[in-house]
């Protein structure tokens, strides 16, 4: 972008590792940069993590889990730390909000009045969990008191990514410390400086030393160490792209078999129906897949539309990508602000043009907006065939495919004909066309005439290749608690 970039109200005050409670520097004295997505201009020197730092702080979260006050408190006494933890975040959400566009891109507007407002609702929610977590007492077959008792696993594990840096912060963290965890978070290598604010903050709250340790670091080194590690319990909740999915599963499986939550790429299918009201059918399926620059696990990124409201359909698709306002994510009524990085800027480049080498029809956009910063104008294609990679591949981009069908089995065919299952829309007035989609589609969440609606309550997770296990609601616990069943008799022979 030619303008001059606003200078953001916040300054970066953390940018070391948090091991037992302190700010300290990495092990090597190696930092990494974290730069601007509206320049590529550094914004700070961040301290690098890497196994050194794994094993420092996975033995602070032990020594927190095995001796220290965590795990022994009242769940009361943990709940009210997350519930200071959710005052504060408040009371700092302006400041939070402000780093977290500086660092990722994002519009502020999105930052400020959607993600930390869901962020500080998780933990109030993970919080009034924490004193209601509790085991059954089970109908015997023989003379004997049976009961399962859930606890806490021990240390777990979480590394996440940069698109919502502090909310899945919050999906790692919310659960895992209201069932009495410890934790070591690896923020994604773009955008770590969210997570050590809000890690600050939980200090304050009454949080004791060890319990959440945050270590920034690369994929390669630091999350490597930490999904190997032998003694991170049983559980490590990853967030990312499938390729490194595998990769994490196959340490943990070669490690010490701890369990894995993933929450994977996806390739979502947004679909109109004939019966659709166009105008607003067009509206959302542009939101289902330029919300947050197009960096979304469930981005509705196969746009179907039924043949015969195509044609209108897709020349009002790309007047509202024409009309859609690109610019410095501080600046007031910005729509989208720039992609994360270079790698995911050229990435997108590039499928933009196998979509037209491919033959689809590009209707707007396909090349970058300014030459500063990793800006893309928003991107319609139509005409797009399903053998097409466009219409496979997750692109993670501000790029809209839109396709044409005929029925619903065909539909609902060419949807599931994917190795993802993560989202799916559909929009439509009529309940029968509703109900047989909702239950054809494989995906783990149908958003019926909405999308992108997340609630601290509702399950978020994959079918197939878009993950393993539930984050968010009552399942989001599940991840990071052991049932033990204890029997005793009710008669003691020892007596
Ligand atoms: O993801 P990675 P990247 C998809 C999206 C995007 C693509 C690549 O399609 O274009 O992934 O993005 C850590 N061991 N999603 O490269 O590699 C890494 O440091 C342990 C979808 O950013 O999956 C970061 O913290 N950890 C997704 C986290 O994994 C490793 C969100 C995610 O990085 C590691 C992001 C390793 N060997 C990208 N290598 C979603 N589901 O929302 C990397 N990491």
């Amino acid at each position: 972008m030619s303008e001059v970039p606003i200078k953001p109200s916040v300054e970066v005050k953390y940018t070391q590792l948090l091991i037992d409670g302190k700010f300290v520097d990495a092990a090597s004295g190696k930092t990494f940069q974290t730069l601007d997505p509206r320049t590529g201009e550094v914004i700070a020197n961040v301290a690098e993590g890497d196994a050194e730092d794994i094993n420092r702080s996975v033995a602070a979260a032990r020594k927190a889990f095995d001796e220290g006050p965590w795990p022994k408190m009242t769940a009361y006494e943990r709940q009210k730390i997350l519930l200071r933890f959710a005052d504060l975040l408040e009371q700092h959400s302006d400041e939070i909000a402000a780093l977290e566009v500086w660092d990722n891109g994002k519009p502020y507007q999105q930052a400020a009045t959607n993600e930390i407002p869901t962020v500080i609702r998780l933990m109030r929610y993970y919080a009034g969990w924490a004193d209601k977590i509790h085991g059954l007492t089970v109908p015997a077959d023989g003379p004997y008191h049976m009961q399962t008792l859930h606890e806490p696993i021990g240390v777990a594990g979480g590394i996440i990514p940069w698109n919502f840096p502090l909310l899945m912060f919050a999906w790692k963290v919310g659960p895992a410390l209201a069932c009495g965890n410890t934790l070591v978070l690896k923020p994604a290598e773009q955008t770590p400086l969210t997570a050590l604010v809000a890690a600050k903050l939980l200090h304050e709250a009454g949080l004791p030393p060890g319990v959440l340790n945050v270590i920034p670091g690369y994929g390669p080194t630091a999350g490597a160490a930490l999904a190997s590690h032998m003694d991170v319990d049983k559980v490590l909740a990853f967030t990312g792209s499938t390729e490194t999915g595998k990769i994490v599963l196959e340490l943990a499986t070669k490690s010490n078999l701890k369990s894995v939550s993933l929450e994977l790429g996806g390739k979502s299918p947004f679909i109109v129906c004939e019966d659709a009201d166009i105008d607003k059918a067009v509206e959302l399926a542009h939101f289902a897949l330029f919300f947050n620059q197009g960096q979304c696990c469930a981005a509705g990124s196969r746009t179907f539309v039924h043949e015969s409201i195509y044609d209108e359909f897709v020349e009002k698709a790309k007047q509202r990508a024409l009309k859609r306002s690109v610019g410095d994510p501080f600046k007031e009524g910005i729509e989208q602000g720039p992609q994360i990085d270079d790698d995911q800027f050229n990435k997108i480049l590039k499928y933009i043009k196998s979509g037209v080498e491919s033959g689809a029809t590009l209707e707007s956009g396909g090349e970058r907006l300014g030459d500063k910063g990793y800006y893309i104008k928003p991107t319609v294609f139509s005409n797009v065939k399903d053998d097409m990679l466009i219409a496979k591949d997750e692109i993670f981009g501000p790029v809209q495919t839109i396709l044409k069908f005929k029925d619903l089995d065909e539909v609902i065919r060419r949807a599931n004909s994917t190795h993802y299952g993560l989202a799916a829309g559909i929009f439509s007035q009529n309940i029968d066309t509703i109900n047989t989609l909702t239950r054809a589609l494989k995906a783990g969440t149908v958003w019926v005439n909405c999308y992108d609606v997340f609630d601290a309550a509702l399950p978020f997770g994959g079918y197939k290749m878009s993950g393993h296990g539930r984050e968010n609601g009552f399942h989001g616990l599940e991840n990071y608690l052991q049932v033990k069943s204890v029997c005793t008799p009710l008669v003691n022979p020892a007596w």
